[in-house]
């Protein structure tokens, strides 16, 4: 039965670790994964996330099936943050949302419903983009191309070049774009620059395909959803697989929402209907654990302020790592101007660094990064990174 089963090739990101993992070296430092890490090098568990789960095992709730489209406040609490609290389209029953198996649940949720009602779309990723983009859309069943994106030679947006791409596409081809802190680059268009490509898309009757994994890791929960309600404010028709793996630092729970915006209240009663049955035939319903945790710090005045002032200090640290790797770089002897690494925002910075350069970093300083020249900013610490800066400037 086995027998003619190739060996697939590893994930780019995830191989990674298994490598980190089995490097015996002290000192060695894994830039690899988006993880964010605390000043110790620890994933934080959240007091927010604590306190809820306390109250949660104190209460001693039992554990049925949840609804299929998963825990009604949950929902409502993942649509606000992408929404706001007064969204005209939620008061028309305009939008819907499902708990999902994280981020990539709610891209797999949501490129299986695209398969079943627009079967011969193309989709565009940005070049480059989160390699799972291509992955999970190829697996439904879509041939997947990409758009102009990074521009190498000036470490940032090639607009110009993007915008050429939106022009070149077919209508109804489904676009997948990264609304704040794009991984792996760091770069993200300005508001200004948005707009352009928002109306574009309309104009093109493309179908944007909005990924959010980073809320809160840019400017701030409302300020990183900017570009949603840009999207939103037009009313068109759209997908958005929205993540607090990072923002609760849940990355195990599986905590994501799919959202969808339509066009009537009575289109929603479909989709509703046929995105349960899409859910159902994948795992039925989701689990209780994350959601409800999530739900909680959500809807709750006291927990949500928590969770925000320490989703503030995750951003901060962020930032502050960023500076110290340019100031550092400087101090150990490097020439080349590094700035742009404080004008990229979320976890990543593409750093320009060849993928000879990354190799050297791993075999002879045991600092992983990813082959393209991605590090994980939020990996840094006060105690890794003068190590770091180092290595970089002797790979240079
Ligand atoms: N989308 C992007 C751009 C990401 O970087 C990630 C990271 O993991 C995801 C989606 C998936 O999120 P999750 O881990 O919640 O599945
Ligand atoms: O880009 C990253 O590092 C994160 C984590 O298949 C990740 O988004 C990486 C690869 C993958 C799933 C998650």
């Amino acid at each position: 039965l086995f027998e003619s089963v190739e060996l697939a090739p590893r994930d780019p990101i995830l191989g990674l670790n298994e490598q980190y993992n089995a490097d015996t070296r002290s000192s060695k430092v894994n830039l690899g994964v988006g993880v964010y890490y605390d000043d110790e090098g620890r994933i934080p568990l959240l007091k927010a996330v604590h306190k809820a789960e306390v109250a949660r095992i104190e209460a001693a709730a039992a554990r049925g099936y949840l609804p299929i489209e998963g825990i009604k406040n949950y929902n409502k609490g993942a649509q606000e943050l992408l929404l706001g609290k007064d969204s005209p389209l939620a008061k028309e029953g305009r939008t819907l949302t499902f708990q999902a198996l994280g981020g990539t649940g709610a891209l797999k949720i949501g490129a299986d419903f695209l398969k079943q009602i627009t079967p011969d779309s193309k989709v565009f990723i940005s070049n480059p983009s989160w390699e799972n983009h291509r992955a999970l859309f190829e697996r439904a069943g879509f041939p997947v191309e990409t758009y102009a994106y990074y521009d190498a030679a000036t470490h940032g947006l090639d607009f110009e070049g993007m915008l050429a791409s939106f022009k070149n596409m077919p209508a109804k081809s489904i676009v997948v774009l990264h609304a704040c802190c794009h991984n792996p680059t760091g770069v993200d268009p300005t508001l200004e620059q948005w707009k352009q490509i928002v109306q574009l898309i309309q104009e093109k009757d493309l179908i944007p395909f909005l990924d959010i994994a980073y809320q809160g890791f840019g400017d701030g929960l409302e300020e990183d959803a900017k570009v949603v309600r840009l999207f939103a404010d037009l009313g068109i028709s759209m997908f958005i697989s929205s993540s607090f793996s990072k923002s609760f630092s849940l990355y195990g729970e599986r905590v994501g929402a799919l959202t969808l915006i339509t066009s009537s209240a009575d289109e929603s009663t479909r989709v509703l209907s046929q995105v349960k049955r899409v859910i159902r035939t994948n795992y039925s319903n989701p689990p209780t654990h994350g959601g409800t945790i999530v739900s909680s710090v959500l809807n709750s005045p006291e927990l949500f302020a928590l969770w925000e002032e320490e989703l503030s200090g995750m951003r901060n640290r962020i930032r502050d790592m960023r500076q110290q790797l340019v100031a550092k770089l400087k101090e150990h002897g490097v020439t080349q101007n590094f700035d742009f690494v404080l004008s990229q925002r979320g976890m990543f910075s593409y750093s320009g660094l060849t993928s000879d350069q990354v190799d050297r970093l791993r075999t002879e300083h045991g600092v992983y990064a990813v082959s393209s020249g991605r590090i994980c900013v939020a990996a840094l610490n006060s105690r890794n990174i003068d190590y770091v800066a180092k290595a970089i400037a002797q790979v240079l």
